[in-house]
């Protein structure tokens, strides 16, 4: 498969117990003229790279969103696919996600059946991510659309095993996420507990929308934050997050 070096890079910056921040853009909720400043803002900051998806979104819309961010900017841009048909071989990289707090063989393997065919005709770097859903006290899009049932905010052990199923299974990452438009971001608690489990980085994301929620986030153990609704609201934490990751990471 494809190495365009963003797993590596990855994997070096964790290594290295550097900080790493991205920027979940949904192509559906995009007007041009936003995604613009939000590009121009990003490039900027210090953003590591753009993440591209959502659950309920168009192939134009996705294709147009990708092909202005790397129109507009040179940092990478990774796929985030809510189904199979979310690709689009303009990016750099995708993750592949596999649902893995949930028992819908569709967000399993069917999915992915589905996406490989095309995927194999890009040259988009693939990036096995086990992904797990907490119940981070909203319904959010993504709940309904998979029909599985999260994990319960409190519920550490649960979400720790099966992180570390996720990576005994082979997955290279491990995504925790509440959701876009959380009410809440994960767990300290439950944070320290995955890391502390595993050694393949671990992603955080879901109602993160200040900076002092991702100081906590990052300081709990998360080697990589996602935020999307709080910098569709409010673009200045864009930089915000960045000179955090900066100062973090010394
Ligand atoms: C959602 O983790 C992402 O899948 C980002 O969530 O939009 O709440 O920042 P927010």
């Amino acid at each position: 498969m494809v190495d365009n070096g963003l797993y590596i890079l990855i994997k070096e910056k964790v290594k290295r117990n550097q900080k790493i921040f991205s920027v979940l853009i949904d192509p559906d909720k995009q007007n041009f003229a936003e995604l613009l400043k939000t590009i121009h803002r990003c490039n900027e900051s210090n953003i590591d790279f753009f993440l591209v998806g959502g659950s309920i979104i168009t192939q134009v819309e996705l294709d147009k969103t990708v092909h202005a961010i790397k129109e507009n900017s040179k940092i990478p841009v990774i796929l985030f696919p809510g189904n199979h048909s979310h690709i689009s071989g303009k990016a750099d990289g995708i993750l592949f996600l596999s649902l893995i707090s949930g028992k819908n063989p569709d967000f399993l393997i069917g999915n992915q059946l589905l996406a490989t065919p095309t995927i194999r005709k890009t040259k988009l770097e693939v990036i096995p991510t086990g992904y797990l859903l907490v119940d981070c006290g909203k319904a959010t899009t993504v709940l309904k659309v998979s029909e599985t049932t999260p994990i319960d905010y409190h519920d550490d052990d649960v979400a720790e095993t099966t992180a570390l199923t996720g990576q005994l299974l082979g997955q290279k990452l491990i995504y925790i996420d509440g959701g876009s438009g959380a009410e809440k971001a994960i767990s300290n608690n439950m944070i320290q507990r995955v890391k502390n489990s595993l050694n393949i980085p671990l992603i955080i994301g879901g109602g993160i929308r200040s900076a002092a929620t991702a100081e906590l986030v990052y300081k709990s153990g998360a080697d990589i934050i996602v935020v999307g609704n709080g910098v569709e609201k409010n673009r200045s934490l864009i930089s915000e997050i960045a000179s955090l990751k900066t100062r973090l990471n010394g």
